[in-house]
């Protein structure tokens, strides 16, 4: 059985500001661009989250949910260098990290000697360190899986922890919203919903076959995580090399026009995941992918130089569809991203490494 603890930050954004301006504690704060622009809110303190001002909203309408709403512009410098400070901690207790963006990570502490391998404890430290070392806090979740870890950080939010015991999986797994599921969005929970599907115990009344049947290639892993099993390892070199999202549509597309009218929707999906983990600076191509009603798929890609629009994934389409102009079972759209870790850097860390072999 390991031991995963998730960590997540606090309000991160907003509390990096408020260590910058102590001013500003309390006060109703949004992290974004100005009202008059397009700019949505990267996250906003818990003070403007009563109004119902929250991440990804446009900042014109969070000023309107809440009039004494302070605007900040990011500065994703600080954070850096708070995140980084926050992993040298999580450092002391466990090499097994995986960072999955600058306000969180999993760490699998099961071969941990501290406080006698209580994950809770270490949980429960760490947390302490960041508060008195940093003056952030951050929540914690303690389970013996990634995917559990996780929910569990979001359960005594902000400034808590929660741990999900072996023997309490079954019990805490049963009334879980399907929404909770990792990867399932909110297209696939409208289709989930249309099934009857609303928490994981209603989930776990079908057999793979089914859940094949009407998922895809997910339906083997939304078996085991409706009850609780993930056996994803924290991965600790990992890097993200391409971000895409997908949609299997339950009747054919027909038509260029109708597979046009999907790409909104799907690059709101995008978006939103490209912005929450940071890779807007990485983009390298774009591509988008076609399924048609034969199975027989096509990809397109092509590389960018600004940031992709709804409009150069709707050109892109339209080349792929060219190629068959027969009806569309699926749709992806993406894009593939460069190296977060410049060459200078991978390659003086090659030397170190060669030195520090030749040394020993
Ligand atoms: P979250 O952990 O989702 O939010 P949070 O840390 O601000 O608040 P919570 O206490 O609920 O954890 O995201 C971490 C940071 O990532 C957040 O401070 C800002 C950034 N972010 C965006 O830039 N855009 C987004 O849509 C989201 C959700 C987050
Ligand atoms: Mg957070």
């Amino acid at each position: 059985m390991r031991k995963i603890i998730h960590v997540d930050m606090d309000c991160f954004y907003a509390a990096v500001e408020i260590k910058k301006n102590p001013n500003l504690k309390g006060k109703a704060l949004g992290i974004g661009g100005p009202p008059n622009s397009r700019s949505v809110l990267c996250t906003a303190s818990y003070e403007a989250r009563k109004f119902g001002v929250k991440s990804a909203m446009p900042s014109s309408q969070a000023v309107r949910l809440c009039r004494s709403l302070i605007l900040i512009p990011p500065d994703f410098d600080a954070y850096k260098k708070e995140s980084k400070a926050v992993r040298e901690i999580f450092e002391r207790f466990t090499d097994q990290i995986e960072p999955l963006s600058l306000d969180e990570a999993y760490l699998d502490v099961t071969n941990c000697k501290h406080f006698g391998g209580s994950a809770t404890l270490i949980a429960q430290e760490i947390r302490r360190l960041i508060q008195t070392e940093l003056n952030l806090t951050a929540s914690a979740g303690i389970a013996p899986n990634k995917f559990l870890a996780k929910i569990a950080s979001d359960w005594k939010k902000p400034n808590g922890q929660f741990v999900i015991r072996p023997e309490e999986i079954e019990i805490f797994v049963s009334t879980l919203p399907i929404e909770k599921i990792y990867g399932v969005g909110k297209v696939t929970a409208t289709k989930m919903h249309a099934y009857g599907l609303s928490t994981c115990a209603d989930l776990q009344k079908h057999s793979t076959v089914q859940l094949t049947q009407w998922f895809g290639s997910r339906g083997e892993d939304l078996y085991q995580l409706a009850r609780g099993i993930d056996t994803r390892e924290v991965e600790t070199r990992w890097e993200r090399k391409s971000l895409t999202v997908e949609e299997t549509y339950g009747k054919d597309i027909q038509t260029l026009e109708q597979c046009l009218t999907r790409i909104p929707e799907l690059y709101a999906d995008w978006y939103g995941r490209i912005e929450k983990g940071d890779y807007q600076n990485r983009i390298k191509n774009i591509v988008i992918k076609l399924k048609f009603f034969d199975f027989k798929s096509t990809t397109h890609e092509e590389a960018i130089n600004h940031f992709p629009q709804a409009e150069d994934f709707k050109r892109l389409l339209t080349k792929a569809w060219m190629r068959r102009a027969k009806p569309v079972r699926l749709i992806g759209l993406g894009v593939h991203l460069a190296s977060a870790q410049p060459k200078s850097l991978l390659k003086s860390q090659e030397i170190n490494s060669a030195q520090l072999q030749f040394a020993i």
